[in-house]
């Protein structure tokens, strides 16, 4: 299902009693953390949050629209997510169609495929409004400034798009952008992402490189923005299969970048090559600061928008943040995917706690002696899952979605010394322990059942289990114990 913009999604919300307005007059400035943390660490995530006046600014600011499993799965369009995941796996093991039963079953998610490519417009609603030159002011939007330490107000749903210079091939990208000034802004691009990609090439030919920020549309591109897609994929593809509907694109005004027509805000600029700026602090998603740091710099050109538009935002924190529900929604759909590099996989956990990348709670088929080492070199191998730090591999048998029961198989399971491989590589650019910046070392955990042919010769004992005869016995007599 698609959205017709931000607003409609906004709605849906609101009739469904999933959206809070607040008419009180709140800050921009640490005032709405305050409240929306507060909202988000409610068990289940809390309500969504329309503040409809962010202390000066009448621009509304929304928050929180993607902050529980409900509206994480109605922004992707469907009832829950898990229900995407499971299309994808069906799409992705769909072999030579042989009967006219299956052929018709196929023919559904290969329409959709062939519908999905975004489509250029002529004109679009975050264009109604133009403002160029100095007009275009960076400090006239409602821009939250998160926390105490961070170096200004940041922009934390943005959606980058930028072309490879070389191939002209679109990303796009989320990335936070810090507000310097009424005209210029900090780009975020981090070493190993595309976008810091596209901005090393523009250098290299010594040539700036055109960015657009869009904030808004259907909720499914900013998820689609954050995901961590194959390079090779256009986010705008992937959110077109996703809503079942191409994405309208139309041209910004100062730059010969597309964005979705149905956005809320649109910031145009360039970046120049060489120019760096001093960059953060910023509160971030790990629950601590990260420092200052030289980062690139847009250049302002215009700021578009519809006639009254919303802003959306989040903020990220020491965890359970909104971004939780996301984290979780890109581990249930891409699952399939990494299943097709690693098929013994069966299940993967990825504690928000841990952010995401700390710790991974993987279950496998173990089929052969260093089965559990193969699948956490396959992972450190795999797209961003090369940050996982420490990684713990079960048995099938094992439900990983449990983190107690994960915790009493490993610290069971494991003889540290003969159970532990340590290894050194990539590491998020967010780590503050590692020894340099994105470099440092990671440990996986084989949790599993140990077989002699991995040196184990004593006998590995059965887990306890009562037999199922004497349960449905205790079954039938439960009533009359009055417990
Ligand atoms: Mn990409």
């Amino acid at each position: 299902m698609a959205y017709a913009c931000f607003q409609s999604f906004l709605r849906r919300l609101e009739d469904a009693g999933e959206l809070r307005r607040i008419g009180e007059p709140v800050s921009p400035y640490l005032e709405i953390t305050e409240v929306a943390d507060r909202v988000m660490k409610r068990s289940g995530g809390g309500p969504a949050l329309l503040f409809e006046k962010p202390g000066s600014h009448a621009m509304p600011v929304a928050i929180n629209v993607y902050g529980s499993r409900r509206r994480m799965s109605w922004a992707l369009g469907v009832e829950d997510y898990e229900e995407i995941g499971a299309e994808i796996a069906a799409l992705l093991k769909a072999e030579p169609p042989a009967s006219l039963a299956d052929k018709l079953r196929f023919l559904g998610p290969l329409r959709r495929m062939a519908a999905s490519p975004p489509k250029r417009v002529a004109s679009g609603m975050c264009q109604e409004i133009v403002r160029t030159d100095t007009e275009a002011d960076l400090t006239a939007l409602p821009v939250l400034h998160c926390w105490p330490d961070d170096g200004g107000p940041f922009i934390t749903l943005p959606m980058v798009f930028t072309y490879d210079p070389a191939t002209g091939k679109r990303n796009v990208g989320m990335y936070r952008i810090q507000i310097h000034d009424a005209r210029t802004a900090g780009m975020h691009w981090q070493i190993h992402k595309v976008g810091a990609e596209h901005h090393r090439k523009s250098e290299e030919a010594g040539r700036p490189i055109e960015a657009a920020i869009a904030l808004g549309g259907d909720p499914v591109y900013a998820f689609c923005a954050a995901a961590p897609l194959p390079p090779s994929i256009d986010e705008m593809l992937f959110a077109g299969f996703l809503r079942r509907k191409a994405v309208p694109m139309v041209r910004c005004k100062t730059v010969d970048v597309d964005v979705p027509a149905d956005c809320e805000i649109v910031i145009e600029g360039h970046v120049d090559p060489d120019e760096r700026r001093d960059e953060g602090p910023f509160g971030d998603h790990t629950g601590f600061y990260t420092p200052i740091e030289p980062y690139p710099v847009l250049h302002v050109t215009a700021i578009t928008s519809r006639r009254a538009p919303v802003y959306p935002a989040t903020i990220v924190g020491k965890p359970p943040m909104e971004d939780a529900w996301i984290g979780k929604a890109v581990e249930r759909i891409f699952l399939p995917m990494v299943r097709l590099m690693i098929p013994e996989l069966v299940d993967m956990n990825l504690p928000v706690e841990a952010c995401f990348h700390n710790i991974a709670l993987v279950s496998i088929r173990k089929r052969y002696p260093g089965h559990a080492f193969k699948v956490m070199n396959a992972i450190w191998g795999l797209g961003q899952l090369m940050f996982t730090k420490m990684i713990f591999v079960f048995d099938a048998d094992v439900d990983v979605q449990n983190v107690a029961e994960c915790v009493w198989r490993m610290s069971n399971n494991l003889d540290p010394e003969r159970d532990m491989l340590v290894t050194r590589g990539p590491v998020d650019v967010l780590d503050h322990a590692s020894r340099e910046t994105g470099f440092g070392s990671k440990v996986g955990f084989d949790c599993t059942r140990k077989l002699p042919s991995e040196g184990h010769h004593r006998v590995w004992p059965e887990a306890i289990e009562m037999t199922a005869e004497v349960r449905q016995r205790v079954d039938a007599l439960w009533p009359r114990l009055g417990l």
